[in-house]
């Protein structure tokens, strides 16, 4: 995603942290980023051209080699991150760093920026795919001038949705995607089946989805949290997208003014929305789950 894509992750994100990963999120990114996931979510994206971030570049994607013009998707840790530096990877290091104490505030503070923006790449279609450089070698339209696909996803599209439909705002677009999506959460966090909400204790999230968030807490409190495996689950959840509308063009269509962009919207709009959520139920386990 491109910058409004993440701040409105980090938006989203930020209305749902239970208190002692809002007390860290607050504490830890302080008036540089006015305590929020927000403006801290795209932090990433401006590091990664820095000559001492460039580490980090491949750190947002993983380059799913299956077969999307042929209906086959899939993502595999093993073909796809067998060197180990990919966005699958990178969740799981960065949610060890920001909890860990023997670091320092910089350090937790970096970890924290790069969960914000890596749990947004994830929910992207096009950084979960292999084919054509994940869509950056494929040239398209948008509003009558020339992209290429990726770039599309990542801010053609949303531009257009958030100009059209929410203001021009990624705020006003975090709460308008917070009250559609509001019924259908629990789902987003289910990956396995094993729920023991164990002891709910001193959270209190108001009325703010408490049954699904205590539903994670509750897993991870019984069995510990297995990094790499939801991120597994949210990238293949993705990556589907690339069977059905993401290559779905006739050829020289405008994405952004055509059927096209009616169908692109609906999942830009419920990828940022579940991955907003994500990030904060994520944070949620890491510093609420083992009080
Ligand atoms: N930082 C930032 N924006 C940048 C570069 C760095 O917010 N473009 C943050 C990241 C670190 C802190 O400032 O937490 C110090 O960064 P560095 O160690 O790169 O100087
Ligand atoms: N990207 C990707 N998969 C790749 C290469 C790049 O998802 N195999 C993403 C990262 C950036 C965008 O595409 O969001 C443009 O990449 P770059 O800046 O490397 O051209
Ligand atoms: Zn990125």
């Amino acid at each position: 995603w491109g910058a409004l894509g993440h701040e409105t992750i980090g938006y989203v994100a930020q209305q749902f942290l239970a208190p002692k990963a809002l007390a860290f999120v607050q504490s830890s990114l302080g008036s540089t980023y006015n305590s929020s996931l927000g403006p801290a979510a795209t932090w990433a994206d401006n590091v990664k051209y820095e000559t001492a971030y460039e580490w980090s570049a491949p750190l947002h994607f993983v380059d799913a080699e299956d077969s999307p013009l042929t209906g086959s998707c899939s993502v595999s840790e093993s073909r796809d991150c067998g060197d180990g530096e990919c966005i699958l990877t990178a969740i799981a290091n960065y949610t060890t760093r920001v909890a860990e104490t023997s670091l320092s505030a910089t350090q937790r503070q970096e970890a924290l920026k790069f969960l914000d923006h890596f749990l947004g790449d994830i929910g992207q279609p096009l950084h979960v795919e292999a084919y054509e450089v994940g869509g950056n070698d494929i040239s398209a339209k948008c509003s009558g001038s020339s992209t290429n696909l990726h770039a599309a996803w990542d801010t053609g599209l949303v531009e257009k949705n958030i100009d059209s439909s929410h203001g021009g705002s990624p705020q006003t677009y975090a709460s308008d995607l917070t009250g559609s999506y509001k019924s259908l959460t629990s789902g987003w966090l289910s990956c396995t089946s094993t729920t023991d909400p164990a002891s709910k204790r001193s959270l209190d999230l108001g009325s703010r989805l408490e049954a699904d968030v205590w539903s994670l807490l509750g897993r991870a409190e019984a069995a510990t949290i297995t990094p790499l495996a939801y991120p597994l689950v949210w990238a293949k959840e993705s990556n589907a997208y690339d069977c059905s509308v993401v290559f779905g063009y006739t050829n020289g269509e405008d994405l952004c003014t055509s059927s096209y962009f009616t169908q692109a919207v609906p999942v830009i709009d419920l990828q940022i929305a579940k991955q907003g959520y994500r990030l904060a139920a994520w944070l949620n386990v890491i510093f609420d789950g083992a009080t």
